[in-house]
């Protein structure tokens, strides 16, 4: 006679698994003022960004579905401008 027990499985862990970083960091960014997470992508919003105009912002999508090979997408407004702090707040819903 089998008997068993299933629980539903909780990860909880102190190891860190991966570091997360900007290809393109730079100082003040202010990566990780704000995160999200939904399934296997993360989106990081550094709302310190100054690629178009002093804290213009922008956000980091990334996508773990192969976590040998992470692919990051930076994210950026089309009319961004001087203090915009686009990725201020982020939100993600992936299906
Ligand atoms: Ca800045």
């Amino acid at each position: 006679m089998v008997v068993g027990l299933s629980l539903p499985a909780l990860a909880v862990s102190s190891v860190e698994l991966h570091k997360l970083t900007a290809s393109d960091a730079a100082a003040d960014d202010i990566f990780g003022y704000s995160v999200a997470i939904s399934g296997a992508t993360a989106l990081v919003g550094a709302r310190g960004n100054d690629d178009a105009g002093f804290e213009s912002g922008s956000a980091y999508l990334f996508d773990f579905s192969d976590p040998c090979s992470i692919i990051e997408t930076k994210l950026t407004a089309s009319d961004a401008a001087a203090w915009d702090w686009f990725g201020r707040s982020v939100a993600l819903c992936v299906n």
